[in-house]
C-alpha cells in the first residue's frame, strides 16, 4: 500500500483523536470549574504509526485494518487514584457521543507482564468531507503510577524487540506490584489528599489576587 493510501486511512482516526482530546480535557475543566477533584489528571492521544499498524496486522494475521486494529486512534487518560478510573468509565458509559463496544479490565486482571490499565474500545462518530462514519478508538485509563510503569516497560520492550530478558522481566513485575501498592496506599488517604489539594488551590488563588 502506498503512503497516500495510509494517509487517507489514518486521517479520520486523527480527527477522532483531536476531538476526543478536547472532550476529555473539557471534562477535567468542568470538575475544576466546580471546585471539585477531577478524575482526569491529564490527557494524551496519538494515532498509531504505520509501521506499528503493519506489525500488528502481521501478528493478528489480518488484512482487515479498520475492523481488527482497535487502537489506530488511541487516547490515554491519567488519574490520581484507582477509584477515579471507574468514575471515568461511568462518565463514558453515560455519554451519547461515543459507544463502548468492548471493555478490558487489566486492573483486576493484570497482564502477565504486570501491566495494569482499564481499556475501553469505543465507536466514535465523525463527519468528514466524504460524509458520516464511525471509527474505533481505544481509550486507556490508568493511574499516574500505572502510566509510569507502562511507559518504562514499553521502552524496554522496544529496546529488546519485545523479548525482555527473564531477570529484567521479574524485576519489572515486582515494580508493577510496588506501583499498585502505592496506588492502594494513596487510595487509603484519598480524601485527605483531595482536601489538601483543594486548600492548595484556594491558597494559590489568594496569592494571585494579592
Ligand atoms: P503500542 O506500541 O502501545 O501501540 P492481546 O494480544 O490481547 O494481549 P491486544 O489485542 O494488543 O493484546 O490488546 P490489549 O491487550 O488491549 O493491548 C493494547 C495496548 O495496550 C497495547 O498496544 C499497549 O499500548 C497496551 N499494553 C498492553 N499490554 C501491555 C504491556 O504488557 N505493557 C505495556 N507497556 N503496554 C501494554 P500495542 O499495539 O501492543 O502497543
Amino acid at each position: 500500500m502506498d503512503y497516500q493510501k495510509w494517509v487517507e486511512i489514518i486521517g479520520p482516526y486523527s480527527n477522532a483523536v483531536e476531538e476526543l482530546k478536547i472532550k476529555f480535557r473539557n471534562i477535567r475543566k468542568e470538575y475544576l470549574d466546580m471546585g471539585q477533584h477531577s478524575p482526569i489528571e491529564f490527557v494524551t492521544g496519538r494515532t498509531k504509526k504505520i509501521s506499528s499498524i503493519m506489525a500488528k496486522m502481521k501478528k493478528l494475521d489480518t488484512k482487515n485494518i479498520e475492523e481488527d486494529i482497535e487502537d489506530i486512534a488511541g487516547i490515554r487518560l491519567m488519574c490520581q487514584f484507582v477509584e477515579d478510573i471507574y468514575t471515568i468509565v461511568d462518565i463514558v458509559k453515560k455519554r451519547t457521543d461515543m459507544r463502548i463496544i468492548n471493555e478490558k479490565d487489566y486492573i483486576n486482571n493484570s497482564k502477565e507482564s504486570g501491566y495494569r490499565s482499564y481499556h475501553l474500545i469505543i465507536m466514535y462518530p465523525i463527519n468528514t468531507i466524504e460524509g458520516y462514519r464511525e471509527v474505533q478508538c481505544e481509550i486507556q485509563i490508568r493511574t499516574l503510577a500505572m502510566n509510569f510503569w507502562a511507559t518504562i516497560e514499553h521502552s524496554l520492550k522496544y529496546k529488546y524487540d519485545h523479548y525482555i530478558p527473564d531477570d529484567l522481566a521479574t524485576r519489572l513485575k515486582r515494580a508493577a506490584d510496588a506501583a499498585f501498592r502505592l496506588d492502594q496506599e494513596m487510595g487509603e488517604i484519598r480524601e485527605e489528599i483531595i482536601k489538601a489539594q483543594e486548600l492548595f488551590t484556594e491558597k494559590e488563588y489568594a496569592t494571585t489576587d494579592a
